[in-house]
């Protein structure tokens, strides 16, 4: 009866009545937002013509990221945290893993010996992590093999130990048959959704590149909250 009686009104008052609604709407939806990414600047070397090509291989596209929609407030908890790894850096600092530099040269490139090879962010304290976004080596447009992001609640990666991104296919890493695409290594980096997993250790692999055998991190940001 009250609606009948509102639509009577008219359309301005209509109008007028939706307007007030949409406010109420948005609070009722999860505060989100576009994950905002500071991005270093493309490398200067180029796009090689005889781009690495394979039917596991993400095309490579100059477009931006579509927005990667996090909740709201998150930020990036691995900024400044301490860094372990499989072996130590041949070039470079650990610490520059987390330091939040990532251009397209060498001084923030930390490089390791080749085989399967890992680095580890210990974040602290458990976070609900939404986010994870990667910068192997842009400095050339790469593709990095055997990619496999973990986090657990153990820094020894026995137990509780959730996978969120492995394009190893053949095992070869033997952490599993992964089933993501392999990629090139830009200056927008890789983003990783991890949808809320609670951990307080991430770690890494990687086993050498299209372009070396060699192992590199530049960059790892961890866009998460307080686990509750
Ligand atoms: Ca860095
Ligand atoms: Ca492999």
């Amino acid at each position: 009866m009250k609606l009948i009686h509102f639509f009577k009104a008219g359309p301005t008052t209509a109008l007028a009545g939706l307007l007030l609604c949409l406010p109420l709407l948005c609070a009722e939806a999860p505060a989100k937002e576009a994950l905002a990414l500071q991005l270093p600047a493309p490398t200067l070397k180029g796009t090689p013509e005889d781009l690495p090509k394979g039917p596991n291989i993400e095309p490579l596209t100059d477009k931006p990221r579509p927005p990667f929609m996090v909740p709201r407030g998150v930020t990036n908890v691995a900024l400044g945290k301490p860094v372990t790894s499989s072996v130590a850096p041949f070039s470079g600092e650990l610490n520059q893993i987390t330091d939040g530099k990532k251009e397209a040269f060498d001084y923030d490139a930390v490089e390791f010996k080749k085989g399967t090879q890992w680095v580890q962010v210990d974040l602290g304290d458990a976070y609900s992590i939404y986010a994870i976004a990667l910068w192997h080596d842009h400095r050339y447009i790469q593709v990095m093999h055997d990619v496999i992001v973990q986090v657990s609640d153990d820094p020894a990666f026995k137990t509780n130990v959730q996978t969120l991104f492995n394009n190893d296919v053949d095992n070869s890493a033997a952490l599993g048959a992964g089933t993501d695409r392999e990629y090139f290594e830009t200056h927008q980096g890789k983003v990783i959704d991890a949808k809320g997993v609670k951990a307080r250790y991430l770690r890494g692999y990687t086993k050498g590149s299209t372009s070396s055998a060699l192992n590199c991190w530049q960059e790892i940001e961890v866009y998460a909250l307080p686990a509750k």
